[in-house]
């Protein structure tokens, strides 16, 4: 493992099944300083647990459609705030995300009276979010990021990966019966529970998935470039990426 000697707010862009929530992962392992969130986790406990927001995310993520991107500031703000990354300068009504999250009706960031200030010694990773523009420009109001990573791995590749993801959705742990297989067949590693596949890994629903990508990720990736914080890296697999990424965490923030 490595400690991190400056903050280092990181997200993850990149197609469906580039392997977002792998590398989050490995990056948690090698670097302990570092948490993660991963908005289609969080979404997908929303739609387990049946919260309105649950409710009403939960046919556009089977379809293999965005949520909206107010939804989604008020989810991940909220869930900032619950981690302690964000701190809200005014007293406010906001709870932990999972105890009450933000219903979909919920206009963006109401709950704060002025801006909220920044944890300064918060490292953190955010896999999937922002995933649009309009995301990128708020998140940069409350919480500017400082490395954005684009992964990417040819769609013609990650294709064959997808039907065979297994999760354990309580913890967003990710396997593949290819790639890395659980140690019993259909079980989580840890806790010894049972694995699920996730109703919008169908072949179709995974190329929806990829036309919103395709869509949404350019201006993303535009403003980030504008920015100075985009890093761009390739691979065929997540074990050619893996040591680039970790060795760049370090030049950078080690
Ligand atoms: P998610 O949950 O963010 P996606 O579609 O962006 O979903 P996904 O599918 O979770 O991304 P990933 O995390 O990039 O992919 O990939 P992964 O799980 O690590 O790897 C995929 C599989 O390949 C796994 O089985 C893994 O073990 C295997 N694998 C990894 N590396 C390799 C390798 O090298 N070789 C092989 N053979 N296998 C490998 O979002 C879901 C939905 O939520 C909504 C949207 O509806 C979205 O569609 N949503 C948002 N909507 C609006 N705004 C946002 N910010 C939103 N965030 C989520
Ligand atoms: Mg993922």
């Amino acid at each position: 493992t490595k400690r991190l000697k400056k903050a280092a707010r990181i997200i993850l862009i990149g197609a469906p099944g580039v392997g977002k929530g792998t590398q989050t992962e490995r990056l948690l392992a090698r670097f302990p300083q570092l948490a993660a969130i991963s908005s289609g986790d969080l979404l997908r406990e929303n739609v387990r647990k049946k919260t309105a927001l649950g409710l009403q995310a939960e046919a556009l993520i089977q379809a293999g459609n965005l949520v909206p991107d107010t939804v989604m500031l008020d989810l991940i703000s909220a869930e900032l705030v619950t981690k302690g990354w964000l701190r809200p300068s005014e007293p406010t009504t906001t709870q932990s995300s999972s105890a009450s999250p933000p219903t979909i009706s919920s206009s963006s960031h109401s709950q704060y009276n002025r801006p909220p200030s920044i944890a300064p010694s918060a490292s953190f990773i955010l896999d999937g979010f922002p995933r649009t523009a309009v995301q990128a420009i708020s998140l940069d109001r409350i919480l500017p990021i400082n490395f954005v990573v684009h992964l990417f791995t040819p769609p013609s590749v990650i294709i064959s990966r997808i039907t065979k993801r297994w999760v354990h959705a309580p913890s967003g742990r990710v396997y593949n019966t290819d790639f890395n297989p659980p140690k019993i067949a259909g079980k989580d590693d840890i806790t010894g529970e049972p694995l699920t596949q996730r109703a919008d890994d169908s072949i179709d629903t995974w190329k929806q998935r990829l036309r919103k990508f395709e869509d949404s990720s350019k201006a993303l990736i535009e403003h980030y470039e504008r920015q100075g914080s985009l890093w761009r890296v390739e691979g065929n697999s997540s074990d050619e990426i893996s040591p680039k990424l970790f060795a760049e965490i370090e030049r950078r923030f080690a």
